[in-house]
């Protein structure tokens, strides 16, 4: 559910999530919200009570969008609203969100939505980090890029999720291609032996320092759950 629904179109009918809606692996179903107004100038937005900057969305065209989705889908899918306030998104809630049949997005502009459709349809509150965006767009194609792609068929073999940053709580160990010689720099010879176990060693290695380094906080969890 967006104001915007060419940007989320441009975004999602490219690469691989593209690929995977040609393929009906996915579906994804714009809804534009301006369309389920009731006044004839398709006025979605209004000042705010109480004062202050900006419009706030109206509660109406939003309910009635939601309505017609739920209508449409024969049942009462997840809502999630994109905000800053929300929790912030982690790969475990993006497994989570793999399970579900459906899920619908709300996106929100301006300084929001009327809180009362919000208390309304929302069943979950999600950032993707911490920091503001002009609307929650962007946040929506990052959060269905990162759960399609959990999805049976979306990626193929060779894209493969199990073996990627996170899978087990570490980031990626580094990755080489040819020539084995560049920039004055080697390929690190264990990669080049051919002797399966010492480089998964090597690879758990790297992952394991990596993390340590460069994300301290994801390491110290990693080391809680053993
Ligand atoms: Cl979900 N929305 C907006 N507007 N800004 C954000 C965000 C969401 N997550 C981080 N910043």
């Amino acid at each position: 559910m967006t104001l915007f629904p060419e940007m989320i179109g441009q975004g999602m009918n490219t690469s691989i999530l593209g690929r995977a809606i040609q393929s009906g692996a996915i579906e994804l179903e714009i809804r534009n919200i301006r369309e389920y107004t009731l006044n004839k100038h398709l006025k979605v937005d209004d000042y705010p009570y109480g004062g202050g900057a900006g419009m706030v969305m109206e509660a109406e065209p939003v309910y009635r969008c939601y309505e017609s989705i739920c209508s449409d889908a024969g049942c009462v899918p997840r809502v999630v609203y994109l905000t800053p306030q929300g929790r912030v998104f982690r790969q475990e809630m993006v497994r989570e969100y793999a399970m579900e049949e459906n899920i619908i997005f709300l996106c929100g502009h301006y300084e929001g939505i009327d809180e009362r459709v919000l208390e309304e349809i929302v069943t979950d509150y999600v950032s993707i980090g911490d920091y503001v965006l002009t609307g929650g767009e962007l946040p929506a194609m990052v959060m269905m890029d990162a759960i399609a792609r959990l999805v049976p068929g979306v990626l193929s073999n060779e894209e493969s999720a199990d073996t990627e940053s996170f899978s087990d709580g570490l980031l990626e160990y580094p990755q080489y291609t040819r020539p084995p010689e560049i920039l004055g720099r080697k390929v690190p010879e264990v990669l080049l032996s051919g002797h399966h176990e010492n480089i998964r060693k090597w690879r758990q290695e790297q992952s394991i320092q990596r993390t340590q380094e460069r994300r301290p906080d994801l390491y110290e969890m990693w080391r809680e759950e053993g």
